[in-house]
């Protein structure tokens, strides 16, 4: 699947870089800074959906040095990571959801909460 560790930690960057971008488009929607498109809500939402579970396949083995802000955590408490990850997918096929009712209240709301799940990984998983 990946030639070196480095490429997969490239690999989640990139999945994480793209996903954070389309995943602010509808944060700023959210937040009132961009007014609601509820068409290109949708779109962003079924990118971010899809894209969520691309990164968690990049943590392998000896992927923990490098370039990466990665904590030892990640694979010292594995399960809490996978299920942070999960967490994660789950929130954003919400958002999906959410996203294609047009409903800007639904919106903010799946918004706020997949947000958390970005957040809480960052928190335990992410060094500064
Ligand atoms: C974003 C983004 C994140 C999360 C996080 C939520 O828009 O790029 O990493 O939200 O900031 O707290």
């Amino acid at each position: 699947q990946f030639q070196k560790p480095e490429d997969a930690i490239k690999y989640r960057k990139a999945a994480f870089t793209v996903m954070a971008n389309h995943f602010g488009r509808i944060g700023a929607m959210a937040n009132g800074k961009a007014p609601f498109d509820a068409k290109a809500a949708a779109e962003n939402a079924a990118l971010v959906a899809e894209l969520a579970s691309l990164p968690g396949t990049a943590f392998g083995p000896g992927t923990d040095k490098g370039e990466t802000r990665a904590k030892p955590e990640i694979w010292t408490e594995s399960d809490k990571f996978k299920a942070g990850m999960s967490k994660m997918v789950e929130e954003t096929a919400r958002l999906n959801a959410a996203a294609r009712t047009g409903d800007l209240a639904q919106l903010k709301t799946a918004f706020g909460a997949a947000a958390q799940t970005c957040k809480s990984c960052h928190d335990n998983f992410r060094k500064e």
